[in-house]
């Protein structure tokens, strides 16, 4: 290996430690920003995912892919949540979750149940 080599080899060996620097920042960053959206697409009369596990405090959005109104109801009062109506193609606004359980929901015009289950 010659000299110049040798230079070509530390100035990468340095770049890379540099990058991962970077990187590393990147990442705590990201772990700070803890508000996140989870979104429930609505699609040919099924709720999609289905109780996902959502952390509480995160911001739910519904958006419906269908082309007839569907609803977020909820089947009873303890997600704290109100009930949504969604229009076709349309979507709610998203809602912040804040209380921890299971919460089940259903559409009012159609045989469609759904439900979000909210960790701590
Ligand atoms: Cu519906």
């Amino acid at each position: 290996m010659n000299v110049s080599t040798k230079r070509a080899s530390i100035g990468i060996a340095s770049t890379l430690v540099a990058a991962g620097l970077v990187v590393g920042g990147v990442i705590s960053s990201s772990d700070a920003a803890t508000t996140t959206t989870t979104t429930i697409n609505i699609s040919q009369m099924k709720y999609l995912p289905n109780n996902p596990k959502i952390k509480v405090g995160t911001k739910v959005k519904w958006v419906n892919k269908d082309s007839t109104v569907h609803t977020v109801t909820w089947d009873n009062g303890k997600s704290g949540l109100q009930s949504m109506s969604l229009g076709p193609h349309g979507s709610t606004k998203p809602v912040t979750v804040n209380k921890v359980g299971k919460f089940t929901y259903h559409c009012i015009y159609h045989p469609m149940h759904g439900a979000i289950t909210v960790i701590k």
